[in-house]
């Protein structure tokens, strides 16, 4: 997994690019970033899944975070400023580390408080992390927009993504969450993308036969915490 946490580059932009501080880079730069520094800042989109393990995990542990929902189309120069990468989920943290990584943002935030163990998870729980993140996601994506990739078919795209499914399905089987006997990062952070791929076609998912995988589903889709995580923002404007 990638790991990017780097300390802001602002003092260096103090000293070396002095045309830089116009108004406009301070309204949306130099602004957000000194007037808020009091709690950590989470740059997110509702309905991105990295985001929503990202909430999950800040949510469970009681950590408060400003949150900034942003337009994928219009992001804010704050955001581009501390994480040139440009993906949400960002946390900016009070002493300007900042974490660029979803999978970091809920270490992070479990490394401050984790009463029900979320951390503690089996040897194989990277190794289907890194299958999430990775070939799931690649076929999760063209399964969802099966129109913009018409080299093969969408029932080709979901029956490759379907392999990971049935890899959860039978972990389900033998216990209730995916690292055992108690809910953990594990779930949280690949719950989700089954979401997402359960909604591209809620009927095919509902009467296909991963019994375990639903009702793990829907367990989660219910849950207070999820519900919590769901709020609905405005999007952030600097100094708005
Ligand atoms: N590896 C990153 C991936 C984050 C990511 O790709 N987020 C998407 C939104 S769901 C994004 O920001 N894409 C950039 C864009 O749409 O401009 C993480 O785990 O945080």
């Amino acid at each position: 997994m990638a790991t990017e946490i780097a300390k802001s580059p602002i003092c260096h932009v103090f000293k070396s690019r002095p045309a830089w501080i116009s108004l406009y880079f301070f309204k949306t730069v130099l602004y957000p970033y000194f007037m808020t520094h009091s709690s950590p800042i989470l740059y997110s989109f509702r309905r991105c899944p990295y985001a929503i393990r990202a909430r999950l995990a800040i949510a469970y542990a009681g950590v408060k975070v400003e949150i900034r929902e942003i337009d994928l189309k219009h992001k804010p120069e704050h955001l581009l400023f501390i994480s040139p990468k440009a993906t949400v989920p960002v946390l900016l943290l009070s002493d300007a580390t900042v974490v660029a990584e979803s999978l970091d943002i809920m270490r992070w935030a479990l490394a401050q408080h984790d009463p029900d163990n979320w951390l503690f998870v089996d040897a194989q729980s990277n190794t289907l992390l890194h299958w999430n993140d990775g070939e799931f996601k690649y076929y999760l994506d063209r399964y969802k927009y099966a129109n913009r990739y018409p080299e093969f078919s969408e029932g080709y795209y979901r029956q490759h993504a379907e392999v990971f499914l049935a890899e959860l399905d039978a972990r389900l089987s033998n216990n209730p969450y995916l690292a055992g006997q108690h809910f953990s990062l594990l779930d949280a952070a690949i719950f989700p993308f089954i979401r997402q791929f359960a909604a591209v076609d809620n009927v095919w998912f509902t009467t296909s036969h991963y019994r375990q995988l639903k009702r793990w589903l829907q367990e989660i889709s219910l849950s207070t915490l999820f519900a919590s995580v769901m709020n609905k923002h405005a999007v952030w404007k600097p100094g708005g």
